[in-house]
Order: C-alpha cells, then sequence, then structure tokens
C-alpha cells in the first residue's frame, strides 16, 4: 500500500519539492496550507503538481484541526516545514514566531503522540540554531547559541522533538539544515533577492539593489538535494538528527560576484563600510550599494556544515555546488518566470 505523508508548509520552497518528490514516489500526499488573499501554491502550480496533492486549509496555530488531521488520516509521515521563516521579520515579530516555530510543533508532537504514535515525525530544524558559532565547520554535536527569535523558537521545536523521542520513543527526527535556494526561493532571502537585483540592472543599466551586511558567510545548497535528505531522515531503523550542508561557505559579496559573472557584468567593488559600492566597470554605474536598514540587530557571522553523519547513515551528498544553484537561479530569471 502506498503511504500517505503529511507536509505543513507545503505552499513554500521546500514543501513543493518535498510533495513533488513524494508524488514521484506514489505516495498519497495531503498538504497543510492556509487560506490566503494572493497565490500561496503557485509553487505548487509551477511544478505542475497542483491537482495531485489533497490541501487541507489551516494555520497551523490551529490546534484542534491539526490534531483531528492527524486523529483521521494517521499517516505513514508528517514533515513540519511550516514556520515564519524570515529570520529579518522575527526581529519585529517574535511572539507571532514563537507560536508557529514553536508551540505549534508541540501540539503536532502531542498529537502524534496521543492519536498516531507509529506516525514518523520530521522536524524542519536549522543552522540558525548554531548562530554565534562555537567551532568551525559545525556538525550535530556543535553547542546552540541562536542569534534570533527565529532561532531561539527553533531551538525549542528542536528540543521538544528530541524530548519526545526520548519519553515516548517516537520516531521524530530533526534535520539541521543549513540555507538552501532554489529558483523558487522567496524573493526577501538574499541569494534570490541578489539574483532579481542583478538581472533588472542587467536589464535597465540603472536598478540598483541594495543589500546590508556583505561580510557575512554562508553554506548554501539546492533546495532539491535537501528535501531528498528529509525523506531519507525518515526511512531509517531509528530515528536521529542529521547536519545537511555542502561543507563550502561563501560570503554574500563572494555570491553578488557569481552572479554578477554569470550575467557578463563586470563587477568591481569600491569603498568600504556603509559606502560600499559594486559598480559595473562596462559603463562605471553603480549596481550594489550598502542600505543600513538591512542590517540585523544580531547577525550570524558564519556557517559551514560538516555532513558526514548524513554521508556515512544515509547516503546523502549535496549535489549541486554553488555555481551550478547560482546558475539555475538566473537562468530561471532570465526567463521570465517569477516568484
Ligand atoms: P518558506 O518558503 O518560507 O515556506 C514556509 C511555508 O510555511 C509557507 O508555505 C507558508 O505559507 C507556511 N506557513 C507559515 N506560517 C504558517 C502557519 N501559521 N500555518 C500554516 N502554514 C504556515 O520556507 P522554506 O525555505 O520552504 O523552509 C521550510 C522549513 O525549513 C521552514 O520551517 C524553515 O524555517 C526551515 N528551514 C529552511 C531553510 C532554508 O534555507 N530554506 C534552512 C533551514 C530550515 P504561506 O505561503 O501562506 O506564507
Ligand atoms: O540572509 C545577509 C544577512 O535572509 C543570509 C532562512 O531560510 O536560512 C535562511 O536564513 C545572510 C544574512 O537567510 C541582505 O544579514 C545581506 O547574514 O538569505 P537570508 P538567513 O537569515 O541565513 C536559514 C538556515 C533558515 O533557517 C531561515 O529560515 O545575508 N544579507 N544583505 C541579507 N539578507 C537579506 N535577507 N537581505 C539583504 O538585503
Amino acid at each position: 500500500m502506498n503511504k500517505t505523508a503529511i507536509i505543513t508548509g507545503i505552499g513554500g520552497q521546500d514543501g513543493s519539492y518535498l510533495a513533488k518528490n513524494l508524488l514521484e514516489k506514489d505516495y498519497r500526499v495531503i498538504g497543510v496550507s492556509r487560506r490566503s488573499s494572493v497565490d500561496n501554491l503557485l509553487r505548487l502550480r509551477t511544478l505542475g503538481i497542483l491537482d495531485e496533492v489533497e490541501l487541507i486549509s489551516s494555520d497551523i496555530q490551529e490546534h484542534l484541526s491539526i490534531q483531528e488531521l492527524i486523529r483521521e488520516t494517521k499517516p505513514e509521515e508528517f514533515y513540519n516545514l511550516a514556520a515564519q521563516s524570515y529570520v529579518v521579520d522575527s526581529f519585529t515579530n517574535p511572539l507571532y514566531t514563537s507560536n508557529i516555530n514553536a508551540i505549534a510543533v508541540l501540539n503536532i508532537l502531542e498529537s502524534i503522540r496521543i492519536y498516531s504514535p507509529d506516525t514518523r515525525f520530521y522536524q524542519a530544524s536549522t543552522s540558525e540554531m548554531f548562530g554565534k558559532v562555537s567551532e568551525t565547520p559545525q556538525k550535530e554535536t556543535t553547542s546552540l547559541h541562536p542569534r534570533s527569535p527565529y532561532g531561539v523558537a527553533k531551538l525549542y521545536a528542536h528540543h521538544a522533538t528530541i524530548n519526545y523521542r526520548e519519553s515516548y520513543n517516537l520516531f521524530a527526527c530533526s534535520g539541521i539544515l543549513f540555507n538552501h535556494e532554489s529558483p523558487l526561493r522567496g524573493g526577501n532571502f538574499v541569494t534570490k533577492k541578489i539574483v532579481e537585483g542583478l538581472v533588472n540592472f542587467k536589464e535597465d543599466n540603472s536598478s540598483i539593489l541594495e543589500l546590508g551586511n556583505l561580510e557575512a558567510k554562508r553554506d548554501w545548497g539546492y533546495a532539491v538535494d535537501y528535501v531528498e535528505a528529509m525523506r531519507l531522515m525518515l526511512q531509517i531503523d531509528s530515528p536521529e538528527d542529521f547536519v545537511i550542508s555542502t561543507g563550502e561557505t561563501k560570503s554574500i559579496k563572494e555570491f553578488c560576484n557569481i552572479v554578477a559573472s554569470l550575467l557578463g557584468i563586470d563587477l568591481f567593488w569600491e569603498g568600504s563600510g556603509i559606502d560600499e559600492k559594486g559598480i559595473d566597470k562596462k559603463n562605471n554605474r553603480t549596481c550594489i550599494s550598502i542600505n543600513e536598514i538591512h542590517f540585523r540587530p544580531a547577525e550570524v557571522d558564519l556557517l559551514l556544515g560538516d555532513s558526514s553523519k548524513a554521508k556515512q547513515i544515509l547516503n546523502w551528498t549535496s549535489e549541486v555546488n554553488l555555481e551550478g544553484l547560482a546558475k539555475l537561479m538566473v537562468d530561471f530569471e532570465l526567463n521570465g518566470k517569477k516568484f
């Protein structure tokens, strides 16, 4: 019999790629998506799978509705991907972020414990939990020191998942995923913002891309590779947590250089601090400037993951490197496809 999987956040970047992955393996996929006045299912539409998933309209803060869904369907697998996922907004909306990213997760775990204890549960944990890093590269045993309300709330959910595994013997695990991107990435996140901004500059020679901290470094992978790691985590004999990363780190400025080079923009940098500018040598026009508004109250300066445990136990490795990822994103944008 085919397995049933519930995915919360099915309309998000990871939710839509995971749904596609599971449908290809003949799963019955049930997605939780909240009502919206704009199209929050566009990614499912773009991937051509909107008609293949069953959608339940609910906010994951709606505890009784989630409880009822679990009680009625008793799915083999439950992937909790719904979140207020934008770190910047977590500073201005810390309570809201905590209700979704922490408390709602506790309700899912409780519902599984009471109504469907055989369900295998995946929690979308994050490298943001490492925050002010105590060692590099970061691995499963590295201590956690989040630097944002987003990271703090995710840390709660991460420990709740471990606690339910240890207390009630649930198959509950966390993927500690480092940043992962794709053409379907939300426009607020820096990779997508850079690709869109530099494509606009390439087209009109006048649009200026405003960024914040250019020196932060991230370990960026491809979302399609990362959703496969989520699935693999629920197929092993006993639940464990895994770091998922590429093992390479680059700064925001280096990512700008990669994208500019793909677009044929001859980018050079001038000035420093908030006066730093990216200029196109060909026409001496500024294409990137700094705006203080994009700096965060506390920054995560450097993320670099060690996913050798995932390689060893899940036989998982990241397939697409940063140059390949940037090219996928640039080509999508040049083809006029929008999010
Ligand atoms: P995303 O594109 O922002 O998707 C988040 C999804 O959650 C959206 O579909 C959103 O729906 C939904 N959602 C938000 N609040 C909800 C609520 N209260 N009730 C129901 N649905 C709600 O994020 P993503 O990049 O796919 O990330 C997936 C998960 O992995 C998130 O938990 C994120 O925190 C975590 N994560 C992401 C990364 C990364 O680099 N991408 C790394 C580590 C961990 P709307 O469209 O209606 O807003
Ligand atoms: O920022 C710097 C910014 O917003 C990356 C989420 O998926 O990954 C993501 O969180 C870096 C930061 O991602 C701008 O200061 C500079 O250092 O793309 P981001 P994030 O905060 O790392 C983790 C793993 C998650 O779990 C999250 O859900 O880029 N940066 N200038 C900028 N960032 C943004 N957004 N915009 C700028 O203009």
